[in-house]
């Protein structure tokens, strides 16, 4: 097995002698989520007559086709973080190049190699022998797929053996690479419905699907660039969390706001039955913090909350999370079907398709949700990617066996957004200028790769010469953006907005900028996006 997360392996059993002895806190939590047969179940909480869409709906509407991949580029990073893969629905990638260019260039500071291939069409099985391939040729660690790629379904004859029938979307099928998966109920009903043999995922999976929300290639697009933003801290929020429960898990939201607390000591506690409201919701929602641990009975198009002793309901929309557009940046929706991402406007993508904050969420796709949250948020907390803590949560779910109550419970849980993103940071931004400092530089770059502007900061002594020149890829001066001495000591700012001296906008391409400070001269290169 590929897998090796440092959250500790503990057995979930009650009484493992050697867990209680190393770590106390954690048996705590153990005993407390390791038994799942009184917790209560989540219910679709939608409107009279509402259903989650079908299988054969989605089918009819995403007919497979034939599978094409092309590779789009290959970037290397220095070995010292793992290789990923980025695949994207070949209609909308042309569309998307600068945001993924960005998100590559990101990726590769952070160290990745990076595989990007465009894809359209194929089945689930193909997509998931391609991934076989990466895994097993290129090592890949977890991929992002973008758009509309295939999904594969699951069906569960009695859910819960209380519900009945259940069918939902399970990306467990393409992070398991080496399991086999069975379809022994209806054979060939294009669901699979078993799941034997090296169950533990070898990878982990994002997604970013924006089914029923808006126009893919708008919402993606602004996904980008506040995913950019995030990572050089201009979307940063305050490092706290919002825990939410609703009243059928008072009992254990004490010990779930603490799983919650390893990442963010700072947790502000809602699970008094008649505060737990969607009317609170959404004022708590307006207080900035990075991530909403929410537990609530809902539904893709909303939550319900309980109040007046349990006697009446009230809802928060799926669409309140565009129009609300609330200051937080993750999300774990405790929230039956919160991530069934085949449903129109489905509310975990409301939530990191919006316009300022939302970068990431995990949920299910199913009546469902995660539990034994310390596994999740343990390796949060020692600065893993959001990727690597679901798979490992996952694997420690898996690495026991499934027993039906973890299948009905976990089998839909999916992860919404960028898998590489870190909750406790990135600070590239902050590595940029230390790298800026260590060479002494008096001029700092900011926005490069860009598409509408970059910045240059210099340092300036006093009575300095100072002179910038930006010439084309062909060693053509197109822009003298200064040349002149600044009398005063001073920070001096200079933004380019890609124009030439007449003022014209210029073409996306390559282009060097020259710089002489005090006699000192840089020389950099300057990528303007298309
Ligand atoms: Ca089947
Ligand atoms: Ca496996
Ligand atoms: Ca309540
Ligand atoms: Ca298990």
């Amino acid at each position: 097995m590929g897998s090796n997360p440092s959250a500790p392996r503990l057995n979930t059993k009650k009484g493992d002698e050697m867990s209680k002895i190393l770590i106390p806190i954690f048996i705590f939590s153990t005993l407390f989520s390791a038994d799942y047969s009184n917790i209560p179940l989540l219910k679709w909480a939608g409107p009279e007559g509402t259903r989650p869409k079908t299988y054969e709906e989605w089918i009819e509407q995403n007919p497979y086709t034939e599978f094409q991949c092309i590779l789009d580029k290959v970037v290397y990073g220095n070995g010292r973080a793992g290789n990923v893969a980025i695949l994207t629905e070949q209609s909308i990638a042309g569309a998307l190049t600068n945001g993924i260019n960005q998100l590559i260039s990101n990726l590769q500071l952070e160290n990745y190699t990076v595989l990007s291939y465009q894809i359209s069409g194929g089945t689930p099985e193909t997509l998931r022998t391609f991934l076989q391939n990466l895994y097993n040729n290129n090592n890949i660690e977890g991929a992002l797929f973008i758009g509309n790629l295939p999904v594969t379904w699951f069906e569960i004859a009695n859910d819960y053996n209380q519900y009945g029938y259940a069918q939902f979307p399970i990306d467990l099928f393409y992070m398991d690479l080496n399991g086999t998966w069975l379809d022994t109920m209806n054979t060939g009903n294009g669901k699979y419905d078993g799941h034997t043999g090296d169950i533990n995922p070898e990878i982990y999976v994002g997604r970013l699907m924006t089914t029923g929300i808006g126009t893919d290639t708008v919402l993606l697009k602004n996904y980008f660039r506040k995913n950019n933003a995030y990572r050089y801290d201009t979307l940063l929020l305050q490092h706290r969390a919002l825990v939410f429960c609703d009243d059928d898990w008072i009992p254990w939201a004490p010990q779930w706001a603490n799983d919650v607390s390893v990442l963010y000591p700072d947790t502000m506690n809602y699970w008094h039955a008649e505060t737990t409201r969607a009317s609170i919701y959404r004022t708590k929602l307006n207080t900035p913090e990075a991530w909403v641990a929410l537990f609530a009975h809902s539904w893709p198009g909303g939550h319900q909350f309980r109040y007046n002793n349990g006697n009446s309901w009230d809802t928060y929309y799926s669409y309140e999370y565009t129009n609300q557009d609330p200051p937080a940046n993750f999300y774990n929706h405790f929230a039956c079907s919160f991530a069934r991402y085949t449903d129109n406007g489905y509310g975990g993508g409301r939530a990191i398709f919006n316009q300022s904050y939302g970068l990431g969420a995990v949920g299910s796709t199913k009546t469902g949700s995660m539990l034994e949250f310390y596994y999740f948020y343990y390796p949060l907390s020692q600065h893993k990617t959001l990727g690597q803590a679901f798979k490992d949560w996952f694997t420690h779910i898996t690495s026991d066996g499934v027993t039906f109550d973890e299948l009905c419970w976990h089998y839909g849980m999916t992860l919404l957004g960028d898998p590489w993103l870190k909750p406790t940071g990135h600070g590239l931004a902050v590595a940029e200028y230390k790298k800026t400092l260590a060479g002494n530089s008096p001029i700092k770059i900011i926005g490069n790769p860009s598409r509408a502007q970059v910045i240059f900061q210099l340092k300036i002594e006093p009575s300095s010469s100072i002179r910038l020149n930006i010439y084309d890829c062909l060693g053509k001066k197109v822009k003298k953006l200064i040349d002149k001495t600044i009398l005063s000591q001073n920070d001096y700012e200079i933004i380019w907005h890609f124009d030439d001296d007449a003022g014209r906008q210029l073409p996306a391409g390559v282009y060097n900028v020259c710089a002489e400070i005090a006699g000192r001269k840089f020389m950099a290169k300057l990528v303007h996006l298309k």
